[in-house]
């Protein structure tokens, strides 16, 4: 059997992390545990650009910008939409979810989803660097493998 697998490394990679300035306080621990998460897997901090965004929403278009000008290898997109202070939560998070998957699709670059999606503030805390780990590191990781599968898929 031919396993094909990717490597979590870092090395040589140009990624850009896509970040929500919405809940702030949450998206900076997500792009905190993005930038360890690729800083500890070989790859350079100077190779690592940081594009902030009014929130989820504009995402997906800042996303497919990124993409079109082709000079980075992977994006990370991290943001929180938290359905207890939300009233259009579903709005958002859905719109959100859509676009990244459909710019993943059409560029073909990897997009690392580090959006969180819950029902309270302390859900999202909890995924967020404390109990139920990095969403931010988590998406970082998942673009990582992601990238060195393609490269082997010709
Ligand atoms: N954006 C978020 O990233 N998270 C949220 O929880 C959220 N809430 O609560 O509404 C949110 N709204 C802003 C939205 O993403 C757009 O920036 C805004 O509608 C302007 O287009």
């Amino acid at each position: 059997m031919k396993s094909i697998e990717g490597k979590l490394d870092g090395k040589g990679l140009r990624v850009t992390i896509v970040a929500a300035r919405f809940n702030d306080f949450i998206v900076e621990r997500l792009i905190g545990g993005a930038v360890d998460y690729l800083a500890r897997h070989g790859c350079d901090e100077k190779n690592i650009d940081l594009v902030r965004v009014p929130g989820a929403f504009e995402m997906p278009l800042v996303c497919k910008r990124l993409a079109a000008r082709k000079n980075c290898d992977g994006i990370v997109a991290v943001g929180a939409v938290i359905r207890g202070s939300t009233p259009h939560f579903e709005f958002v998070a859905n719109e959100a979810i859509k676009g990244i998957a459909q710019v993943c699709l059409e560029s073909g670059i990897p997009i690392g989803f580090g959006l969180l999606t819950t029902d309270t503030l302390e859900q999202a805390i909890e995924r967020a660097g404390s109990k139920a780990g990095n969403k931010g590191a988590e998406a970082a990781a998942a673009m990582l493998e992601t990238v060195r599968v393609l490269e082997q898929i010709a």
